[in-house]
């Protein structure tokens, strides 16, 4: 697998942004491994701790899923409609191994879907147990405003739009900054037919 340069890499507040990493024949390789996984478990709008569906539609793949419902938010073994996550695809484990700068493997894929008008807000990433362990993150599709903060909420944040094959390291000061997605340029990339921005996160959990 052919895994781009990082000499155009940008550090926001200590979180690695890294444009243009993957080409359009890695993007669709790992855009057709996600729709196996989606069809194995199914993108699901869960509801936040205080009762309000979230906007944007998410999955898992590997040992753990992150879920969100009315008794809170926690990493679980399996789909809340009871199946197994499906095991982390190997073009994507390719790009953690490529990218991360950690011997450990990912516990967790977690599949964002941006559809029209959705959006993430700020939060800190912060229910794993080894927080020295990076965070990567792979944009698909759709551009993304993504936004970052320091530790604190309430901070000055910086923004950068992500596009489709940027691929972004948290770790260090960046791991636990506050970020989030203001909005998606719905229609921006021809990745996914029918539009949208899916974004991967692979994580160690334990
Ligand atoms: C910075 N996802 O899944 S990815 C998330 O584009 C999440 O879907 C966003 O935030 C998305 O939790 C942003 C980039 C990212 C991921 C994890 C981070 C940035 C991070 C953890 C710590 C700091
Ligand atoms: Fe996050």
């Amino acid at each position: 697998m052919q895994i781009g340069s990082e000499k155009n890499a940008v550090d926001l507040n200590g979180v690695r942004v890294m444009p243009a990493v993957l080409g359009p024949e890695e993007q669709a390789a790992i855009v057709a491994d996600i729709r196996q996984v989606c069809a194995q478990a199914p993108l699901m709008r869960l509801e936040t701790a205080r009762g309000k569906k979230m906007s944007v539609r998410m999955t898992a793949a590997g040992q753990f899923g992150w879920v969100s419902d009315p008794r809170g938010y926690r990493y679980q073994g399996h789909h809340p409609a009871g199946m197994p996550w499906p095991p982390i695809p190997e073009t994507v484990l390719a790009v953690w191994r490529a990218l991360s700068g950690t011997e450990r493997q990912p516990e967790c894929c977690l599949v964002n879907f941006y559809g029209e008008g959705a959006r993430l807000g700020l939060h800190q990433d912060r229910d794993e147990a080894d927080l020295t362990q990076p965070v990567l993150s792979i944009s698909l599709g759709d551009e993304g405003l993504f936004r970052v903060g320091g530790l604190e909420r309430g901070g000055s944040t910086r923004s950068v739009w992500l596009r489709s094959g940027d691929v972004v390291v948290l770790e260090g000061a960046g791991r636990l900054a506050y970020h989030g997605v203001d909005r998606i340029r719905f229609g921006s990339s021809r990745l996914l037919p029918q539009g949208g921005r899916l974004n991967l996160t692979l994580r160690v959990v334990t």
